[in-house]
Protein backbone atom coordinates (compact mmCIF):
# COMPACT_ATOMS: atom_id res chain seq x y z
CA UNK A 1 0.00 0.00 0.00
CA UNK A 2 2.67 2.25 -0.34
CA UNK A 3 2.13 3.64 -3.23
CA UNK A 4 -1.03 5.11 -2.12
CA UNK A 5 -1.28 8.42 -0.68
CA UNK A 6 -2.96 9.30 2.51
CA UNK A 7 -3.49 13.30 4.02
CA UNK A 8 -3.11 13.88 7.68
CA UNK A 9 -3.98 17.66 8.41
CA UNK A 10 -3.65 17.41 11.87
CA UNK A 11 -1.27 15.65 14.56
CA UNK A 12 -2.82 12.02 15.44
CA UNK A 13 -1.84 9.49 18.03
CA UNK A 14 1.35 7.81 17.75
CA UNK A 15 -0.23 4.72 16.87
CA UNK A 16 -1.93 6.00 14.09
CA UNK A 17 0.95 7.97 12.92
CA UNK A 18 3.13 4.92 12.99
CA UNK A 19 1.12 2.77 11.31
CA UNK A 20 0.42 5.42 8.87
CA UNK A 21 3.52 6.13 7.95
CA UNK A 22 4.34 2.03 7.35
CA UNK A 23 1.88 1.10 5.52
CA UNK A 24 1.25 4.09 3.39
CA UNK A 25 2.74 7.31 1.83
CA UNK A 26 2.07 9.65 4.22
CA UNK A 27 1.69 13.52 3.84
CA UNK A 28 1.54 15.57 7.34
CA UNK A 29 0.08 18.36 6.67
CA UNK A 30 0.92 20.07 9.99
CA UNK A 31 4.53 19.80 9.13
CA UNK A 32 4.34 21.75 5.91
CA UNK A 33 5.61 25.56 6.11
CA UNK A 34 3.19 26.58 4.06
CA UNK A 35 0.65 23.62 4.20
CA UNK A 36 -1.84 25.24 0.96
CA UNK A 37 1.27 25.29 -1.52
CA UNK A 38 2.09 21.40 -0.60
CA UNK A 39 -1.99 20.65 -0.47
CA UNK A 40 -2.10 22.72 -4.20
CA UNK A 41 1.47 20.39 -5.00
CA UNK A 42 0.26 17.00 -4.11
CA UNK A 43 -3.47 16.94 -3.64
CA UNK A 44 -4.31 15.42 -6.63
CA UNK A 45 -2.77 12.30 -5.29
CA UNK A 46 -4.61 11.60 -2.06
CA UNK A 47 -6.75 8.95 -2.12
CA UNK A 48 -7.33 8.99 2.01
CA UNK A 49 -7.29 11.28 4.83
CA UNK A 50 -6.72 10.62 8.69
CA UNK A 51 -8.90 13.03 10.05
CA UNK A 52 -7.99 13.40 13.99
CA UNK A 53 -9.11 17.37 14.41
CA UNK A 54 -10.84 20.03 11.73
CA UNK A 55 -13.41 19.99 9.13
CA UNK A 56 -13.95 18.41 5.77
CA UNK A 57 -16.29 20.80 3.29
CA UNK A 58 -16.54 20.85 0.09
CA UNK A 59 -13.72 23.39 -0.42
CA UNK A 60 -11.51 21.19 0.90
CA UNK A 61 -12.65 17.78 -0.65
CA UNK A 62 -11.95 19.96 -4.18
CA UNK A 63 -8.29 20.06 -3.00
CA UNK A 64 -8.17 16.49 -2.88
CA UNK A 65 -10.62 15.26 -6.07
CA UNK A 66 -9.39 11.95 -5.93
CA UNK A 67 -10.05 10.87 -2.27
CA UNK A 68 -11.96 8.07 -1.85
CA UNK A 69 -12.30 7.93 2.26
CA UNK A 70 -12.05 10.39 5.24
CA UNK A 71 -10.78 8.13 8.21
CA UNK A 72 -12.06 10.38 11.19
CA UNK A 73 -10.92 9.74 14.61
CA UNK A 74 -14.29 10.07 17.21
CA UNK A 75 -17.55 9.29 17.13
CA UNK A 76 -19.59 12.20 16.11
CA UNK A 77 -18.85 13.40 12.77
CA UNK A 78 -21.01 16.73 13.10
CA UNK A 79 -17.56 18.60 11.36
CA UNK A 80 -17.77 16.51 8.35
CA UNK A 81 -20.10 17.65 5.16
CA UNK A 82 -21.23 14.11 4.86
CA UNK A 83 -23.46 15.41 1.97
CA UNK A 84 -19.94 16.87 0.32
CA UNK A 85 -18.38 13.63 0.74
CA UNK A 86 -21.15 11.68 -1.14
CA UNK A 87 -21.36 14.15 -3.77
CA UNK A 88 -17.43 13.30 -3.91
CA UNK A 89 -17.73 10.16 -3.90
CA UNK A 90 -15.72 9.49 -1.11
CA UNK A 91 -16.87 7.08 2.41
CA UNK A 92 -16.77 8.37 5.81
CA UNK A 93 -15.94 6.83 8.63
CA UNK A 94 -16.13 6.94 12.52
CA UNK A 95 -14.58 5.25 15.76
CA UNK A 96 -17.91 4.10 17.46
CA UNK A 97 -18.44 1.50 20.04
CA UNK A 98 -14.56 1.60 21.01
CA UNK A 99 -15.25 4.60 22.93
CA UNK A 100 -18.52 4.10 24.74
CA UNK A 101 -17.28 2.89 27.86
CA UNK A 102 -15.76 5.47 28.50
CA UNK A 103 -17.93 8.30 27.88
CA UNK A 104 -20.66 6.62 29.65
CA UNK A 105 -18.60 6.41 32.68
CA UNK A 106 -17.55 10.07 32.12
CA UNK A 107 -21.01 10.79 31.83
CA UNK A 108 -22.13 8.96 35.49
CA UNK A 109 -18.67 10.82 37.03
CA UNK A 110 -19.62 14.15 35.83
CA UNK A 111 -23.63 13.52 37.15
CA UNK A 112 -22.49 12.37 41.01
CA UNK A 113 -19.95 15.19 40.73
CA UNK A 114 -22.53 17.65 39.87
CA UNK A 115 -25.63 16.37 42.05
CA UNK A 116 -23.08 15.80 45.13
CA UNK A 117 -20.62 18.76 44.63
CA UNK A 118 -17.37 16.82 44.65
CA UNK A 119 -15.36 19.26 42.93
CA UNK A 120 -16.42 22.21 45.08
CA UNK A 121 -15.76 19.95 47.69
CA UNK A 122 -12.23 19.10 47.09
CA UNK A 123 -11.93 22.60 46.37
CA UNK A 124 -13.04 23.41 49.67
CA UNK A 125 -10.57 21.12 51.24
CA UNK A 126 -7.79 22.32 49.19
CA UNK A 127 -8.29 25.74 50.34
CA UNK A 128 -7.85 24.61 54.09
CA UNK A 129 -11.68 25.43 54.88
CA UNK A 130 -12.21 21.87 56.22
CA UNK A 131 -9.48 22.42 59.27
CA UNK A 132 -10.48 26.43 59.30
CA UNK A 133 -14.25 26.70 59.00
CA UNK A 134 -15.19 22.80 59.45
CA UNK A 135 -17.24 20.02 57.37
CA UNK A 136 -18.38 21.09 53.29
CA UNK A 137 -22.24 22.01 53.74
CA UNK A 138 -24.61 19.68 53.37
CA UNK A 139 -25.26 19.25 49.69
CA UNK A 140 -29.28 20.30 48.26
CA UNK A 141 -29.62 17.88 46.03
CA UNK A 142 -29.11 13.79 46.07
CA UNK A 143 -28.99 10.30 43.76
CA UNK A 144 -31.29 8.76 45.70
CA UNK A 145 -35.04 8.68 43.96
CA UNK A 146 -33.87 10.78 40.72
CA UNK A 147 -35.66 10.38 37.58
CA UNK A 148 -33.19 10.25 34.98
CA UNK A 149 -33.94 11.27 31.57
CA UNK A 150 -31.57 10.47 28.13
CA UNK A 151 -31.70 12.56 25.45
CA UNK A 152 -30.32 9.83 22.41
CA UNK A 153 -30.20 6.38 23.90
CA UNK A 154 -27.87 4.79 21.45
CA UNK A 155 -24.95 2.96 22.19
CA UNK A 156 -23.27 5.84 24.52
CA UNK A 157 -27.01 6.64 26.16
CA UNK A 158 -27.32 2.24 26.42
CA UNK A 159 -24.46 2.00 28.49
CA UNK A 160 -25.26 5.14 30.93
CA UNK A 161 -28.89 3.58 31.40
CA UNK A 162 -26.77 0.17 32.24
CA UNK A 163 -24.69 1.86 34.79
CA UNK A 164 -27.72 4.06 36.36
CA UNK A 165 -29.81 1.25 36.73
CA UNK A 166 -27.17 -0.05 38.99
CA UNK A 167 -27.85 3.35 41.26
CA UNK A 168 -31.33 2.53 41.46
CA UNK A 169 -32.31 5.92 39.28
CA UNK A 170 -35.61 5.48 37.06
CA UNK A 171 -34.90 6.11 33.45
CA UNK A 172 -36.92 7.18 30.57
CA UNK A 173 -35.58 8.36 26.86
CA UNK A 174 -36.22 10.33 24.19
CA UNK A 175 -34.99 10.10 20.71
CA UNK A 176 -36.38 10.48 16.56
CA UNK A 177 -38.46 7.52 17.76
CA UNK A 178 -39.29 4.46 20.38
CA UNK A 179 -36.89 1.49 19.98
CA UNK A 180 -38.03 -1.92 19.99
CA UNK A 181 -36.92 -4.18 22.69
CA UNK A 182 -36.26 -0.90 25.00
CA UNK A 183 -38.31 -1.34 28.40
CA UNK A 184 -37.58 2.23 29.67
CA UNK A 185 -40.36 4.60 28.96
CA UNK A 186 -40.08 6.67 25.55
CA UNK A 187 -40.96 10.30 25.62
CA UNK A 188 -42.32 11.68 21.76
CA UNK A 189 -41.02 15.07 22.73
CA UNK A 190 -37.69 16.51 24.51
CA UNK A 191 -40.27 18.80 26.74
CA UNK A 192 -42.00 15.84 27.45
CA UNK A 193 -38.60 13.95 28.50
CA UNK A 194 -37.89 17.00 30.42
CA UNK A 195 -41.03 17.03 32.22
CA UNK A 196 -40.83 13.44 33.21
CA UNK A 197 -37.16 13.73 34.64
CA UNK A 198 -34.91 16.03 37.22
CA UNK A 199 -32.14 14.71 35.44
CA UNK A 200 -31.43 15.27 31.78
CA UNK A 201 -28.35 13.45 30.35
CA UNK A 202 -27.95 14.87 26.88
CA UNK A 203 -25.48 12.16 24.47
CA UNK A 204 -26.81 12.88 21.31
CA UNK A 205 -25.02 14.11 18.51
CA UNK A 206 -24.55 17.50 16.92
CA UNK A 207 -25.17 19.19 14.16
CA UNK A 208 -28.37 21.13 12.70
CA UNK A 209 -31.07 18.75 13.69
CA UNK A 210 -30.10 18.79 17.33
CA UNK A 211 -28.72 22.94 17.31
CA UNK A 212 -30.16 24.36 20.83
CA UNK A 213 -32.53 21.59 21.01
CA UNK A 214 -32.42 21.95 24.94
CA UNK A 215 -33.70 25.32 25.00
CA UNK A 216 -34.84 27.94 27.78
CA UNK A 217 -38.27 25.96 27.43
CA UNK A 218 -36.96 22.56 27.77
CA UNK A 219 -35.00 23.89 30.85
CA UNK A 220 -38.00 25.43 32.29
CA UNK A 221 -39.85 21.88 31.47
CA UNK A 222 -36.96 20.37 33.51
CA UNK A 223 -37.52 22.34 37.26
CA UNK A 224 -35.95 23.90 39.92
CA UNK A 225 -34.56 20.26 40.63
CA UNK A 226 -32.96 19.76 37.67
CA UNK A 227 -29.71 18.71 36.96
CA UNK A 228 -28.68 18.68 33.44
CA UNK A 229 -25.40 16.99 31.96
CA UNK A 230 -23.74 17.28 28.70
CA UNK A 231 -21.50 14.33 26.87
CA UNK A 232 -22.57 14.63 23.56
CA UNK A 233 -22.08 18.29 21.85
CA UNK A 234 -21.97 21.34 23.16
CA UNK A 235 -24.41 22.65 19.91
CA UNK A 236 -27.04 20.78 21.29
CA UNK A 237 -27.67 23.28 24.04
CA UNK A 238 -28.29 27.06 23.64
CA UNK A 239 -25.07 27.91 26.39
CA UNK A 240 -27.20 30.83 27.20
CA UNK A 241 -30.63 30.11 27.87
CA UNK A 242 -28.54 27.26 30.23
CA UNK A 243 -26.65 30.28 32.04
CA UNK A 244 -29.53 32.31 32.94
CA UNK A 245 -31.46 29.04 33.77
CA UNK A 246 -28.79 28.68 36.41
CA UNK A 247 -28.67 32.15 37.73
CA UNK A 248 -31.69 32.73 38.05
CA UNK A 249 -32.74 28.99 39.77
CA UNK A 250 -35.11 27.87 36.18
CA UNK A 251 -32.89 24.78 36.94
CA UNK A 252 -30.63 23.28 40.20
CA UNK A 253 -27.29 22.72 38.41
CA UNK A 254 -25.26 21.25 35.77
CA UNK A 255 -22.00 19.48 34.63
CA UNK A 256 -20.75 20.01 31.47
CA UNK A 257 -18.35 17.88 29.47
CA UNK A 258 -18.80 19.53 26.06
CA UNK A 259 -19.37 23.68 25.18
CA UNK A 260 -20.74 25.92 22.50
CA UNK A 261 -17.26 27.03 21.50
CA UNK A 262 -14.26 25.24 22.40
CA UNK A 263 -11.59 25.49 24.51
CA UNK A 264 -14.33 28.93 25.15
CA UNK A 265 -16.04 28.35 28.09
CA UNK A 266 -18.32 31.49 28.94
CA UNK A 267 -16.80 33.68 31.72
CA UNK A 268 -20.38 33.71 33.67
CA UNK A 269 -20.61 29.74 33.11
CA UNK A 270 -17.18 29.39 34.95
CA UNK A 271 -18.64 31.89 37.81
CA UNK A 272 -21.82 29.26 38.71
CA UNK A 273 -20.92 27.75 41.97
CA UNK A 274 -23.59 24.92 41.19
CA UNK A 275 -21.92 23.74 37.95
CA UNK A 276 -19.31 21.27 37.55
CA UNK A 277 -17.19 21.61 34.06
CA UNK A 278 -14.66 19.33 32.48
CA UNK A 279 -12.59 20.40 29.42
CA UNK A 280 -14.36 18.01 27.06
CA UNK A 281 -12.29 14.35 28.16
CA UNK A 282 -15.30 12.00 27.82
CA UNK A 283 -13.19 9.39 26.01
CA UNK A 284 -10.13 10.70 26.57
CA UNK A 285 -8.18 7.79 28.37
CA UNK A 286 -4.58 6.78 26.52
CA UNK A 287 -6.61 3.00 26.46
CA UNK A 288 -9.90 4.33 25.02
CA UNK A 289 -7.82 7.01 22.55
CA UNK A 290 -5.52 4.47 21.59
CA UNK A 291 -8.60 2.56 20.55
CA UNK A 292 -10.04 4.73 18.61
CA UNK A 293 -6.53 5.58 16.63
CA UNK A 294 -6.83 1.73 15.91
CA UNK A 295 -9.62 2.29 14.18
CA UNK A 296 -8.88 4.96 12.50
CA UNK A 297 -5.49 3.18 10.98
CA UNK A 298 -8.06 -0.10 10.52
CA UNK A 299 -10.54 1.77 8.36
CA UNK A 300 -8.09 2.98 6.25
CA UNK A 301 -6.09 -0.48 5.58
CA UNK A 302 -9.60 -2.08 5.32
CA UNK A 303 -10.69 -0.33 2.63
CA UNK A 304 -7.66 -0.16 0.51
CA UNK A 305 -7.29 -4.06 0.98
CA UNK A 306 -11.05 -5.14 0.58
CA UNK A 307 -12.54 -1.80 -1.34
CA UNK A 308 -14.89 -2.10 2.36
CA UNK A 309 -14.28 0.03 5.56
CA UNK A 310 -15.18 -1.62 8.80
CA UNK A 311 -17.18 1.59 10.11
CA UNK A 312 -18.45 4.11 8.22
CA UNK A 313 -20.91 6.58 9.09
CA UNK A 314 -24.63 5.37 8.47
CA UNK A 315 -25.40 7.66 5.42
CA UNK A 316 -23.00 5.38 4.12
CA UNK A 317 -24.99 2.54 4.55
CA UNK A 318 -27.94 4.05 2.62
CA UNK A 319 -26.04 4.68 -0.67
O1 LIG B 1 -33.33 9.42 17.07
P1 LIG B 1 -32.91 7.99 17.15
O2 LIG B 1 -33.98 7.07 17.67
O3 LIG B 1 -32.19 7.52 15.92
O4 LIG B 1 -31.81 7.99 18.32
C1 LIG B 1 -30.54 8.55 18.16
C2 LIG B 1 -30.46 9.91 18.84
N1 LIG B 1 -30.60 10.99 17.87
C3 LIG B 1 -31.51 11.95 17.96
N2 LIG B 1 -32.47 12.18 18.85
C4 LIG B 1 -33.26 13.26 18.65
N3 LIG B 1 -33.13 14.11 17.61
C5 LIG B 1 -32.19 13.90 16.69
N4 LIG B 1 -32.06 14.74 15.65
C6 LIG B 1 -31.32 12.78 16.84
N5 LIG B 1 -30.31 12.30 16.12
C7 LIG B 1 -29.88 11.20 16.77
O5 LIG B 1 -29.18 9.97 19.44
C8 LIG B 1 -29.55 7.67 18.91
O6 LIG B 1 -30.19 6.84 19.84
C9 LIG B 1 -28.65 8.66 19.64
C10 LIG B 1 -27.23 8.63 19.12
O7 LIG B 1 -26.73 7.35 19.28
P2 LIG B 1 -25.57 6.72 18.39
O8 LIG B 1 -25.78 7.09 16.96
O9 LIG B 1 -25.48 5.27 18.75
O10 LIG B 1 -24.28 7.51 18.83
P3 LIG B 1 -23.32 7.25 20.09
O11 LIG B 1 -22.23 6.35 19.72
O12 LIG B 1 -24.14 6.90 21.28
O13 LIG B 1 -22.72 8.72 20.26
C11 LIG B 1 -23.59 9.82 20.54
C12 LIG B 1 -22.89 11.15 20.52
C13 LIG B 1 -21.94 11.39 19.35
O14 LIG B 1 -22.60 11.78 18.19
C14 LIG B 1 -21.03 12.48 19.88
O15 LIG B 1 -21.61 13.74 19.67
C15 LIG B 1 -20.98 12.18 21.36
O16 LIG B 1 -22.05 11.28 21.65
O17 LIG B 1 -19.75 11.59 21.67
Amino acid sequence: MKSIDILMPYPMLPIAQEQLEAAFTLHKLFEADDPDTVLAEIGDRIRGVALGFGSVDTAFLRKIPNVEIVSSFGVGYDHIDVDACLAANAEVTHTPDVLSDEVADTAIGLMIMAIREFGQAETWLREGNWKHKGPYPLTKATLRGRKLGIFGLGRIGKEIAKRAEAFGLEISYHGRSRQEGISYPYHASLKELAAACDTLMVVAPGGADTEHAVSAEILSALGPDGVLINVGRGSVVDEAALITALEDGTILGAGLDVFENEPHVPERLMQLPGVTLLPHVGSASRFTRDAMGQLVVDNLKSWFNTGKAITPVPEMRQK
